[in-house]
């Protein structure tokens, strides 16, 4: 028989939550009482989980299975009324959202380090998504947070391991435990949203070839069902598609540098049409055409500018938002629909109001992350459709869909050079120097480059006022052009320095340059403003996207 035990424990002082939920390595996460105290601070924080329902499931990476079967007994303990698992404790991220949103939940929790590589040794998290299905908001993981410093206990079941490998429900104690199918649902509503006849015809002419990269990671099922079963493609356009609890050794962030494979396939002399990856639980999303890269932040505007081809969105967008390093793309667009463009925070979790509210139907971020209302996370095989369901409709290819949006909005030069594993301190430092020269920057000149006007940006919600300061140093260029620094709140290693720079230009002589050349003056007073190399001791970026 079950039995409900009660354990004390002491808090932890690094349980702050940062901008996807906490992320650390494996071994923190092993230490006795350390992911029972966030979880039982999670509950606490919701007024605890007695006669409520919750989904559970990660993207299936090493420590998955442990923290799943932890969470279920301490689920069952806390007196939860029901608790839905992926099988196989696998659920993508932007799935998750779907199952709270359809079947009403009063939350999930959602386990994974996103793009972070995995492992013994590697990144593991946990993330708490409100009932309405995106990551719970500021003001809940700062609630959470508080809840971490005074924990003094919490509840688990005192049971053997519970089987989450077959579809079914078992009752222990008041819980239902119901292990739900991970893939149908999601992609059902795939199907609710995108024109799959169309699609299908792309994907089964003759001539056009796609590959999906499902980097060893949560994805591969999806693809599966989405691309083989329901549409009918190749067998052969699944690359990466079992997941494994290491991804294969291999770094699931799917950009230029980690998802290097698919880039030499697609850039190869025998390239398929389409290129496309998603990465660790499934939020986020590379495009490729044939010897093309599409820039995350053209990827939404582009998305945005086509929706009317979609039957989802076919009746028009309430308005877009972009995260604030993100270019400014995405505005062009918004102006020429002559709907709103909202610029917030960098984090999925600022979205939430405004997809609540109804103001916005699709937003983006430069991470490669793209989604819209129809769930509450960022979409990676969503975004991966929506452009297949493009080029099905236009029947133009990815370059010439690209190259035609910039004739007609103008083209966004876009790069983000990230300096990875820096010495907090000097991190801090240096973004605290750039801080207190605020006030005289404006007038600075720099090679070309002569600074108009700076900022450190905040942003107060529309809809329920919440504030938030401190989220990038904004610096705006008299040659038009803009650049970002903020440091990164998803590492679990030192501290990661991202520098966004951008520059529009609406002259179509102009328009196929390589954006590190394009760029290369804004690149430069960048580096020089905030004295990179003498702060860090780093020369140049780790990783250029
Ligand atoms: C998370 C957030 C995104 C954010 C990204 C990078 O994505 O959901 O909103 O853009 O991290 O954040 P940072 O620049 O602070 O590292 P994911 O895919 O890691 O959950």
């Amino acid at each position: 028989m079950a039995k409900v035990l009660r354990i004390e424990t002491t808090p932890f002082e690094d349980q702050r939550p940062g901008t996807s939920g906490l992320r650390k390595k494996v071994p923190v996460f092993q230490k006795r009482h350390y992911l029972e105290n966030f979880v039982q601070s999670i509950f606490n924080t919701i007024g605890g989980l007695n006669g409520k329902t919750i989904v559970v499931g990660g993207d299936g990476r090493y420590y998955n299975n442990e923290a799943i079967q932890t969470i279920i007994k301490m689920s069952v303990a806390n007196g939860a009324k029901k608790i839905m698992v992926g099988r196989g404790g696998l659920l993508s991220t932007p799935a998750t959202s779907h199952i709270i949103r359809k079947y009403g939940l009063d939350g999930g929790i959602i386990l994974s380090a996103s793009h972070n590589p995995a492992g013994p040794e590697g990144d593991f998290g946990i993330k708490f998504n409100t009932p309405n299905g995106g990551p719970a908001p500021q003001k809940v993981t700062d609630a959470i947070y508080e809840e971490t410093l005074k924990i003094d206990h919490y509840f688990i079941l005192d049971i053997e391991e519970i089987d989450v490998s077959t579809l079914g429900q078992i009752q222990v104690l008041d819980t239902v435990i119901e292990v739900i199918d991970p893939v149908k649902d999601y992609v059902d509503l795939m199907e609710r949203l995108f024109d799959f006849d169309a699609i299908q015809d792309l994907l089964t002419k003759k001539g056009f070839r796609m590959i999906y990269d499902g980097m060893h990671a949560v994805t591969g099922p999806y693809a599966r069902e989405i691309f083989v079963n329901r549409l009918r493609a190749e067998k052969g356009c699944l690359y990466r598609c079992d997941p494994l609890p290491d991804f294969g050794g291999g770094h699931p962030d799917p950009n230029l540098t980690y998802a290097r494979e698919l880039v030499d396939m697609l850039y190869g002399d025998e390239a398929p049409d389409f290129g496309a990856a998603s990465d660790g639980d499934g939020d986020r999303n590379m495009i490729l055409g044939r010897k093309f890269f599409v820039t995350p932040s053209d990827s939404v505007a582009i998305l945005a500018a086509n929706a009317h081809l979609v039957k989802a969105y076919r009746d028009g967008l309430k308005g877009v938002a972009r995260s604030m390093p993100t270019s400014m793309a995405l505005d062009e667009v918004a102006h020429d629909l002559g709907i709103a463009c909202y610029e917030t925070p960098t984090g999925w979790k600022f979205f939430g109001n405004l997809l609540d509210a109804g103001k916005i139907t699709i937003c983006g971020e430069e991470s490669f992350g793209t989604g819209s209302d129809h769930v509450r996370e960022k979409d990676g095989l969503w975004a991966i459709l929506f452009w297949l369901n493009i080029i099905a409709k236009r029947g133009k290819d990815v370059r010439e869909i690209v190259e035609e949006h910039w004739r007609r909005y103008g083209r966004h030069y876009y790069t983000r050079h990230d300096y990875e594993d820096l010495d907090p301190d000097k991190a801090h430092a240096l973004m605290d120097a750039l801080r207190v020269r605020l006030r005289t920057l404006p007038g600075t000149t720099i090679g070309d480059e002569t600074v108009e006007s700076c900022d450190d940006f905040s942003y107060t919600d529309p809809i329920d006022g919440s504030r938030v300061e401190h989220q990038g140093i904004r610096v705006f260029f008299k040659a038009k052009g803009r650049v970002v620094y903020r440091l990164s709140g998803t590492g679990t290693q030192g501290a990661t320095l991202r520098v966004y720079i951008e520059r529009p230009t609406r002259d179509n002589k102009q328009l196929d340059q390589d954006p590190q050349a394009f760029l290369a003056s804004l690149i430069h007073a960048a580096s020089t403003l905030a004295q990179i190399t003498e702060r860090t001791g780093r020369s140049r970026p780790s990783v250029i996207t």
